[in-house]
């Protein structure tokens, strides 16, 4: 099932690496194809190429837009060689076989990321060139596609070793290009439908690169792998993990929950730390130092934050480094580490360590999704942001100001936490955390008891709710806890009676009119 290649037909806009592998292929004794721009840059460095127009009779015509769109070529890359009625077409019409076919596609999505303008765009759908990605992977049975120079380097391989293609190589190469330009097309509907300011296509595609394949899924016997979009929607993954075992399935989604979270608090006010089980905050604090804002944030609940996770919003130093290394941690994720704390943690080589080179955005615009049976959600990102002037104060009782910083703290941690989310919190320190009850009153007395565990006192502490509390209960259940002040967003048929029973405790409470369930 070796193919031993003669011709090679090269059309790439993108030209890095183009003179090395077109001089490897030249040697190999290949006959090369070039359209205009690539058939210039190969002939500059000496080598010999032919042009598409001398195959076809054809010039490059309509500003590019036709020019390799003809029989000649078609014919060559889809001829099956062992059809009698194939072979005679082609020696009927003068079609020669085309073997490898290295081409990467107009730089649409760069140019829609650069800002480009709506015919800049247009003119950057590649049309020929997907055609002809299509047409050789279709007929891998013969032809070598390729759609980045690693495949291109993959093909030069087989051929150093003398006997040409494999079916399996050619097989491997025909999947990735079919992805390569559904990928493409995914970008190019996307950008189409946000031009017509469609929120909700009609029909949506997604694509994506790997990143990583995982020795397991969530449970050991699920498969797993991440993938980047190909065409960036929601920002770019861009950690780099400095040391430790290799990332899991678990170990990614808790790790972005954990930064999604402390991105939210600006380092510029305070440095902050989360700790995240489970994709839930066990424990948030800001502090003099990043060393205090760790201590503040394990003292909420050591016993959870055993295997944790810790996000920090500003570099990593030696001293919070030595700290974390005191129990065992699964990850640590900060904008950055310095060369002490990195040491520090060569010492304990399981670690994983990971730093971003900054905090993610979490105003910034984009699309969340999540997997259903036979489809899949996607909504716009939870980029509520609240400031004390969108409290509406409902209570008998204002709030201090520092019930006022106490309260916004508490909601934007809720904000992160499953529903239904309860946070007490005090001075910057989450103090008792309820995550993912089924109800918000059993949320209200886990978050105490949890408290009451690590010794942490709730009295004058602020108790965010996510949602509205439907009833008194859960309200009562956060006052006898010996919190003074209550965020939630109001909005329930009950409401007059939970503000009557806040009243009655002498507890300030405000509404946001905003909900940031998390399911
Ligand atoms: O304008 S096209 O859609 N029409 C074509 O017939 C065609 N053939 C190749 N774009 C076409 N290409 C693309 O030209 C290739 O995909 C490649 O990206 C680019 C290479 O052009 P040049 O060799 O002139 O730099």
């Amino acid at each position: 099932d070796r193919v031993a290649p003669k011709r090679a037909l090269i059309s790439v806009s993108d030209k890095t690496g183009l003179i090395e592998a077109a001089k490897t292929l030249a040697e190999a004794g290949v006959e090369l194809v070039s359209t205009g721009g690539t058939r210039a840059a190969i002939e500059a460095a000496g080598l010999p190429v032919k042009d598409v127009s001398d195959l076809t009779g054809f010039p490059e015509m309509m500003d590019g837009r036709v020019k390799t769109l003809h029989p000649i070529v078609h014919g060559g890359l889809l001829g099956v060689r062992d059809a009698a009625e194939h072979a005679k077409a082609m020696a009927d019409h003068g079609i020669g076989a085309i073997d490898i076919v290295y081409v990467n596609l107009y730089p649409f999505e760069a140019t829609v990321a650069k800002g480009g303008s709506f015919e800049d765009c247009v003119e950057n759908i590649d049309i020929g060139g997907p055609a002809m990605v299509r047409s050789a992977a279709k007929n891998h049975g013969y032809v070598a596609i390729c759609t980045e120079l690693a495949d291109l380097e993959e093909v030069l391989a087989q051929l150093k070793e003398g006997a040409g293609t494999t079916l399996a190589l050619r097989k491997t190469l025909a999947a990735r290009a079919y992805a390569r330009t559904a990928a493409y097309d995914a970008a190019i509907s996307s950008w189409f439908a946000a031009q017509l300011g469609e929120e909700a296509p009609r029909r949506r595609a997604f694509a994506g690169e790997l990143v990583q394949t995982m020795r397991y899924g969530e449970n050991p016997h699920q498969k797993a792998s991440f993938y980047r979009f190909a065409n960036p929607r929601t920002g770019v993954a861009t950690a780099k993990q400095l040391q430790g075992k290799e990332l899991s399935y678990n170990n990614v989604a808790d790790t972005d929950a954990a930064y999604e979270l402390i991105a939210e608090f600006d380092p510029a006010v305070a440095p902050a730390c989360a700790i995240i089980k489970h994709a839930n905050p066990c424990g948030l604090a800001t502090g003099g130092s990043l060393l205090e804002a760790y201590e503040r944030a394990l003292a909420c609940d050591p016993t959870s934050a055993f295997g944790g996770i810790v996000a920090l919003n500003t570099g990593l130093d030696a001293a919070t480094a030595a700290k974390v290394l005191e129990i065992f941690t699964e990850v640590v994720i900060a904008p950055d580490a310095d060369e002490e704390a990195v040491a520090l943690f060569r010492k304990k080589k399981n670690v994983r360590l990971l730093t971003t080179g900054g905090l993610p955005d979490p105003y910034a615009p984009g699309d969340t999704f999540r997997s259903v049976a036979g489809g899949f959600l996607v909504q716009s990102r939870d980029t509520a942001r609240l400031t004390p002037a969108d409290l509406k104060v409902v209570t008998k009782r204002p709030p201090t100001d520092e019930e006022v910083r106490d309260m916004l703290f508490a909601f934007t941690i809720a904000k992160h936490v499953k529903s239904n989310a309860i946070v007490y919190a005090r001075g910057g320190q989450t103090l008792g955390v309820g995550a993912g009850q089924m109800n918000r009153k059993d949320s209200a007395r886990i978050a105490a008891l949890r408290a009451a565990d690590f010794g942490l006192d709730l009295k004058g502490s602020a108790c965010a709710s996510e949602a509205f509390f439907p009833f008194p209960d859960g309200l009562l259940q956060a006052a006898d806890a010996g919190c003074t002040a209550v965020i939630q967003p109001g909005g329930s048929i009950g409401d007059d009676k939970v503000i009557e029973a806040a009243d009655e405790r002498g507890i300030a409470m405000v509404f946001t009119g905003v909900r940031v369930f998390r399911h």
